[in-house]
C-alpha cells in the first residue's frame, strides 16, 4: 500500500507519514509504503499523517578584531528562522559591517538580524576605530611677515570649517597649501574636518612698479670743494657718493668717472654706492664728468676741474725722462748718463742728464784773496736750495757751511785764503 501527504499549499505545513496501524495496533513508523502479509481476516489499515519536522541549519557567528559578538558561539537554527546578534567593539572603536557569507550586510549598527535562515550561514562583524571627536587645525603664513590666518585650534570632527588668510601691505595671497600640495586658490577655504589639517597660506611681495623718472643723487667727497683743486701729482683719486634712495628707490646701476666704470658704484633699493676712481692727469686743466645712473636709466652728474701743474723739476724729468716721477731713470740720485753727476745735480745746474757733462759744473776761482764759487740759477730752475762748504781734511764731518753772498738768480759762495795750507770747497743743492 500507498500512502501520499497532501501537497501543501501556499503558507501551509507539509505532512509526512507519522505512522501506519493495523486493526488499531500501530505497526509501523513513518514510510510511504507499507505491506500487510499473511491476511486471514477482515483486516483495518490505518495511516496517519504529521506535520514534516523542520529543516535545521548551523549559523555560524563570527567577530573581526577590537570587537566581540554575541551569540558567538554557532547555532542550530529551524528552517526559516531569524537570528538577532549584538556587536561589542572595545573602547575607541564602532562596528565597521555586518556580512553575510562573507557578502556585505549591514554597515555599523550593534544590532544586527539574520531574517529567515534557510541555508548554513556565517555572520561576521568588523570593527574601525572611532572618529576623533575634534581634529586640530593648524595655520601658518609663509612668509610670516606676508600676511595673517585665522583658525588655527581643534574644532569638532565633521564639522564644516573655513580658514581665511590676508595678505599684508605690498604683499599679495597666492594659495593655500598642505604639504606642498594645493588645497585651495581662494584665500577663504571651507572644508569638512575629516581629519586634522596643517595648512600653509602662501604669500608674495606685490611687484614695486613705481616708475622711476626721478635722477639719483650724487657727490664728489673728494677732493672737496674747499680744495683748491691744483696739483703737482700726475693723479688723482676721485671718491663719492650715489644714492637713488628718495628718488625712485631703483638703485644705483653705475658710476662712470670720464666714462669708466668706479670702484663700488653698484648698490641696490635704497643703498648708497661708495664709489672711488683713480684717473691720470695730464699736464694743464683737467676737465673731470662723473656720472650716476639709477636702475632705471635717470642720469645725474657733476664736473670739477683738476689743473696738473707739475713742478721745475717734474717737467724737466718727464722732458727728459718720459715721467715727472722720482724714480726709475728719472730719480734724482740717479746718474743716468754715468758722468759722475746725479740727475739733481744735472737739473740744478741745467746740465743734461743723457749727456756727459763732465767739467761743466761751477769751478772755484780765486779773486783778490778770496776764493769764489759763483754762477747763476739756470732759468726755469725753481724749489731748489743751493749751499757750499768748506773743509781742510775732507773728512765727514769736518764741512763748514758758506754763506751765499750773491743776489737771485746768482749765487755767489766766498771765502778768504789765510795760512790754511789746504781748502776745499763743494756746492750742495737740497729738493725739498
Ligand atoms: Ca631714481
Ligand atoms: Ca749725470
Ligand atoms: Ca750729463
Amino acid at each position: 500500500m500507498f500512502a501520499t501527504p497532501k501537497t501543501p499549499g501556499d503558507g501551509q505545513v507539509a505532512y509526512v507519514v507519522d505512522q501506519w496501524l493495523v486493526n488499531g495496533i500501530p505497526a509501523q513508523t513513518g514510510g510511504a509504503n507499507f505491506t500487510l502479509l499473511n491476511v486471514t481476516a477482515d483486516t483495518d489499515v490505518q495511516v496517519t499523517f504529521k506535520p514534516a519536522p523542520a529543516l535545521a541549519y548551523a549559523v555560524t557567528p563570527s567577530a573581526g578584531d577590537n570587537g566581540s559578538i554575541s551569540p558567538s558561539d554557532a547555532l542550530t537554527v529551524e528552517s526559516g528562522s531569524d537570528v538577532t546578534f549584538a556587536a561589542a567593539p572595545i573602547a575607541g572603536y564602532v562596528v565597521d559591517q555586518w556580512l553575510v557569507n562573507d557578502a556585505a550586510a549591514q554597515a555599523g549598527g550593534t544590532l544586527f538580524l539574520l531574517p529567515a535562515v534557510a541555508v548554513p550561514t556565517t555572520v561576521a562583524v568588523t570593527f574601525k576605530a572611532a572618529p576623533a571627536d575634534t581634529y586640530a587645525i593648524t595655520t601658518e603664513p609663509v612668509p610670516s611677515y606676508g600676511g595673517t590666518v585665522t583658525r588655527g585650534g581643534a574644532y569638532t570632527s565633521e564639522s564644516q570649517q573655513t580658514v581665511t588668510a590676508t595678505a599684508n601691505p605690498g604683499y599679495s595671497f597666492i594659495s593655500w597649501t598642505e604639504n606642498g600640495i594645493e588645497v585651495s586658490s581662494s584665500a577663504t577655504y571651507s572644508f569638512v574636518l575629516d581629519g586634522s589639517r596643517a595648512l600653509v597660506a602662501n604669500f608674495s611681495a606685490t611687484p614695486f612698479t613705481v616708475s622711476d623718472s626721478d635722477a639719483p643723487t650724487l657727490q664728489i667727497t673728494q677732493p672737496t670743494s674747499s680744495d683748491t683743486f691744483v696739483t703737482t701729482s700726475n693723479s688723482v683719486t676721485l671718491v663719492g657718493i650715489a644714492s637713488d634712495l628718495g628718488h625712485g628707490n631703483n638703485g644705483i646701476a653705475t658710476v662712470t668717472v670720464n666714462g669708466v666704470e668706479a670702484t663700488g658704484d653698484t648698490t641696490a633699493n635704497g643703498g648708497t654706492a661708495n664709489w672711488s676712481a683713480t684717473l691720470q692727469l695730464v699736464v694743464g686743466a683737467n676737465l673731470i664728468s662723473v656720472v650716476a645712473c639709477d636702475t632705471s636709466g635717470n642720469t645725474s652728474q657733476q664736473q670739477i676741474s683738476i689743473t696738473y701743474v707739475p713742478t721745475a723739476l717734474q717737467a724737466w724729468r718727464q722732458t727728459y725722462f718720459g715721467s715727472p716721477d722720482n724714480t726709475g731713470d728719472g730719480a734724482d740720485l740717479n746718474d743716468f748718463d754715468h758722468d759722475g753727476i746725479v740727475n739733481l745735480l744735472e737739473f740744478a745746474f741745467g746740465l743734461d742728464p743723457t749727456q756727459n757733462s763732465t767739467g761743466m759744473l761751477p769751478q772755484p776761482q780765486t779773486s783778490d784773496s778770496n776764493r769764489v764759487i759763483s754762477f747763476s740759477e739756470p732759468a726755469g730752475v725753481s724749489g731748489l736750495i743751493y749751499g757750499a762748504e768748506w773743509s781742510e781734511t775732507l773728512e765727514p764731518g769736518s764741512w763748514t757751511d758758506i754763506a751765499d753772498t750773491g743776489t737771485p738768480p746768482q749765487h755767489t759762495f766766498s771765502m778768504p785764503i789765510d795760512s790754511k795750507t789746504k781748502q776745499y770747497m763743494r756746492l750742495k743743492v737740497t729738493s725739498p
